[in-house]
């Protein structure tokens, strides 16, 4: 058995968009930061005596819908390596799974890690970060912890399309606060989001067209650790990322009242000297990026504010590995 921890991630510059089902290839690159706060643990082990693979997900068998996902990626691996057994896999994440926070990210990318050990394998960072981009696109970005870069590669194979470690944590120590706005479940997930977009959405090619010159403003910023700029550009990619959304047909609304509030809330908080900036993922939660002296205020002021249900304040966090 291999139990391995991988922690979630947020993207500064959003990923929306498939240009590969099958292989799951994105059509943009994305940059993201680790999160230390939020982690998926899972444990894996393949048994002969199994007939089919077992799915336990926070202490409770999983759906279906969830078991056939976990099974058909760890048929990546069995295929690849001649295994024939089914496996017992028991995945925990440290945070509600309903809040609607990312737990694809951390989950396939400690999964990939888990499964890969359990099946012998001793892969590299790049072809771990392949094998999970296959389970969730944002999961090749879980591999590493602080500032990381998912490349959305050229080759029809995939095989240049993994994430990339930019900086370590300690390269620019920054906090996020998670306001969490509503704990229902969202309605469309983003696998069929980013496809509905892809096919209705008329501003599908500008957003695609325009992302390298997102990444490429954001190296910048986070190699001259320009906290405007990237507060510019972050806010720049979630609602060029949101704005595309909602012009899918029909339209794909991910927020709710209180997250827009909290969109202006945050602005005037920059506005007034705070050095913070949102950016918002397929859900109604926002988060809250700032330098680390700013977080223990923005926290405080968030207690008590009506939009918010509650709040979760994280630091950076670091690559995924394996426990024991
Ligand atoms: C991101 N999101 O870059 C973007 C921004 C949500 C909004 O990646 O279909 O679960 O499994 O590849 O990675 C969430 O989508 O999608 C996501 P799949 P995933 O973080």
């Amino acid at each position: 058995m291999v139990k391995a921890r991988a922690h979630s991630n947020i993207a500064l510059v959003k990923y929306w968009g498939k240009k590969d089902i099958a292989l799951n290839l994105p059509a943009v690159g994305s940059i993201s930061i680790t999160l230390e706060a939020l982690h998926t643990e899972t444990s894996v082990v393949f048994d002969e005596s199994l007939t089919a693979d077992e799915l336990v997900l926070n202490g409770r068998p999983a759906g279906e819908k969830e078991r056939m996902r976990v099974s058909r990626f760890l048929d990546i691996i069995r295929g690849r390596h001649g295994l024939q057994s089914a496996a017992r896999v028991n995945s925990i994440n440290n945070f509600p799974t309903a809040a609607g926070l990312a737990s694809s990210a951390s989950a396939f990318a400690a999964l990939a890690l888990a499964a890969s050990r359990a099946a012998g394998l001793e892969l590299s960072g790049q072809e771990l970060s392949i094998l999970a981009r296959m389970g969730s696109g944002s999961a090749a970005r879980s591999l590493f912890g602080g500032f990381t870069e998912m490349h959305r590669g050229k080759r029809p194979d995939g095989g240049d399309a993994f994430a990339e470690p930019l900086y370590p944590a300690d390269h620019w120590p920054l906090k996020v606060v998670i306001a969490v706005t509503s704990e229902a479940q969202k309605k469309t997930g983003s696998t069929d989001g980013m496809e509905l977009s892809r096919k209705t959405s008329p501003y599908y090619t500008a957003w695609v067209e325009s992302s390298e010159d997102d990444l490429s403003a954001m190296r910048d910023a986070l190699a001259q650790k320009d906290f405007q700029k990237l507060a510019e550009i972050s806010e720049f990619s979630c609602l060029k990322m949101h704005a595309l959304a909602m012009a899918s047909n029909p339209g794909l609304i991910y927020w709710n009242a209180q997250t827009l509030e909290l969109l202006h809330w945050v602005r005037s908080l920059r506005e007034g000297g705070t050095p913070a900036f949102f950016t918002i993922d397929a859900g109604p939660q926002v988060k809250i990026v700032c330098l680390p002296e700013a977080a223990a205020a923005i926290v405080n002021q968030l207690q008590g504010h009506p939009a918010v249900e509650r709040t979760i304040v994280t630091a950076l966090g670091p690559d995924a590995y394996v426990i024991e």
